[in-house]
């Protein structure tokens, strides 16, 4: 039986404002910080639940990523460190909308449906960025936990990945790593110079990195990291929270809408510098080259820079694993046609929001998936997994053998539950020394057809809908009639809207042949929206 008295008085201290409502959407709920106490409580309560269900630990962030500072957020992690599961998206809604009187009927119903035995022993793990509301609402999520009996860990201070981390650990039984912050450095630490071992050149300066940590939890975590990592990687952090504001004018979100470098950030020509975002799930490299121009590597040259070492590793191993890279819609033209056309990579398109390319990726031995915004990570299965493992133990061919080392060694530096920038920045550093790359040879597979991406506010986004993984619009009547018209007219063109799932926008995407040809397509587009 649920001790609802119990409930009742915690709730009473985490009121839901009447009237107030949310949803559950691509990145949990968020809104402006002093909307969101009830809330998180409330998330503290459904994480119980959901861990009784799965007899598993359950991870609740309170996060807003690459927002701005007012904003904050929160998500529930699953027990193998993914996504919540879209049907407890659902109850997240109902829970968090549900007016006080109705809270012990939401509860009861979600147990019901779901059939959780309030007999089982539950476990929360909470973390939190370093935004300045983030400490109070982590506070009114152990209050939710301890209402409903809960046993928890709070991590304080982390990345968003590394709490998926932590909860993936602890799910199974230490076989992913050890459930604490130095687990995860150590785990990735050794990883990283076991691959770098293998890199036959250490080209000198390649291994420099400048990194903008959009002052957040990134500069925190990426300074301990250090403390693991061997001497020859020379990482400079900026924007390291001592001066400017979160997110403001910097971070990985900046750099790719704007496609310009962080304010105030000092590159010299060609200098390798990269963005992390707020919470450190996110992470784009760019430079300046010698004529003053920015060039930008997002998730898809991240992704194809990945998919073509993998894809080069399998080969060598003689394992027959299948390899796919998943992208949105918001994916450049050029990166697709690369990867299918040169690298022969199949290429899959997924909705936006990670979970969606998280799902596709399993269906892969080998599953590498970003966001053209720099979020992604590879899945590997685990009949894949096993199978290099065994022959990076077992193969007497020398050459075979070392290919499955290192593809075992990038299995185990990759975070595999979410996108880490950390681990990506990482995993990117020790390719391009075992390639001996610079960032301008990396840059340099193919180059990013011009786009332009802009949001529009609406009266209601939700009165367009779309298919064909967001690349068309089936609501309003019309609309995606226009946009061809629109897109016919331009060489190269494409185009989408989709309403956002985390801000109250329609976006609008375009590529074109020129800068000028897709700013005016996406304004066009824009325009067609209203
Ligand atoms: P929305 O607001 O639904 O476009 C944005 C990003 C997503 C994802 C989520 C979660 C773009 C175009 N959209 O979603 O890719 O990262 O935020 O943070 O970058």
């Amino acid at each position: 039986e649920m001790d609802f008295d119990t409930v009742a008085k915690y709730s009473a201290l985490h009121a839901k404002p009447p009237g107030l409502s949310s949803q559950y959407g691509t990145a949990g709920f968020r809104t402006k910080a002093e909307n969101l106490d009830h809330t998180v409580f409330r998330m503290g309560l459904l994480a119980v639940l959901r861990s009784k269900q799965t007899t598993s630990t359950i991870g609740v962030m309170v996060t807003a990523s690459h927002n701005p500072e007012e904003d904050n957020g929160v998500k529930l992690i699953d027990p193998l460190g993914e996504m919540l599961a879209p049907a407890w998206e659902e109850y997240a809604t109902c829970l968090a909308n549900a007016e006080e009187p109705e809270l012990q009927t939401v509860l009861s119903d979600i147990c019901q449906k779901e059939k959780v035995d309030l007999q089982h022993s539950a476990f929360v793990v909470i973390g939190r960025d370093t935004r300045s509301s983030s400490k109070e609402l982590s506070q009114s999520v152990i209050d939710g936990v301890s209402a409903l009996g809960g046993q928890l860990q709070d991590y304080g201070l982390v990345t968003t990945p590394q709490l998926h981390y932590m909860v993936c650990c602890r799910n199974t039984n230490g076989n992913y790593g050890r459930a604490t912050v130095e687990g995860y450095y150590q785990k990735l630490s050794k990883a990283f110079m076991a691959l770098m071992k293998q890199a036959v050149t250490e080209r000198d300066g390649h291994l420099c990195l400048k990194v903008d940590c959009a002052n957040g939890i990134g500069a925190l975590k990426l300074k301990e990291m250090e403390h693991y990592l061997p001497k020859c990687l020379r990482i400079y952090i900026d924007n390291d929270g001592s001066k400017g504001k979160l997110n403001h004018l910097c971070g990985a979100d900046f750099v790719k809408v704007h496609q310009k470098p962080p304010v105030d950030l000092e590159m010299k020509i060609n200098e390798k510098c990269s963005s992390f975002d707020g919470d450190a799930d996110r992470i784009v490299y760019y430079y300046n080259d010698a004529a003053g121009r920015f060039h930008l590597l997002d998730g898809d040259k991240i992704a194809t820079l990945i998919s073509t070492f993998l894809k080069e590793l399998l080969v060598k191993t003689g394992q027959t694993l299948t390899l796919a890279v998943i992208q949105t819609a918001y994916a450049n033209g050029s990166s697709t046609h690369y990867l299918e056309e040169t690298m022969k990579v199949p290429v899959q398109c997924a909705k936006t929001g990670v979970k969606h390319l998280h799902h596709k990726a399993k269906e892969f031995d080998v599953g590498i998936y970003f966001e053209a915004n720099g979020h992604g990570t590879v899945l590997f299965s685990k009949a894949a997994e096993d199978k290099i493992r065994h022959q990076a133990e077992n193969e007497k061919d020398n050459r075979k053998r070392e290919a499955a080392k290192m593809l075992e060694n990038t299995i185990d530096l990759i975070n595999q539950t979410v996108g880490d920038a950390i681990s990506d920045l990482l995993l990117i550093e020790a390719i391009l020394a075992l390639k001996g790359w610079t960032v301008q040879q990396w840059d340099a597979l193919y180059t990013d057809l011009p786009n332009r991406q802009l949001k529009v506010k609406v009266a209601d986004r939700r009165a367009i809908d779309t298919t064909d993984a967001e690349r068309q619009a089936v609501t309003p009547p019309g609309l995606q009639e226009k946009i061809n018209a629109l897109v016919k007219k331009i060489k190269q063109a494409r185009a989408f809207v989709r309403p956002s799932g985390t801000e109250d926008v329609v976006r609008v995407y375009a590529e074109a042949d020129t800068q000028e040809n897709a700013d005016n397509l996406a304004h066009e587009v824009s325009l067609a929206v209203y």
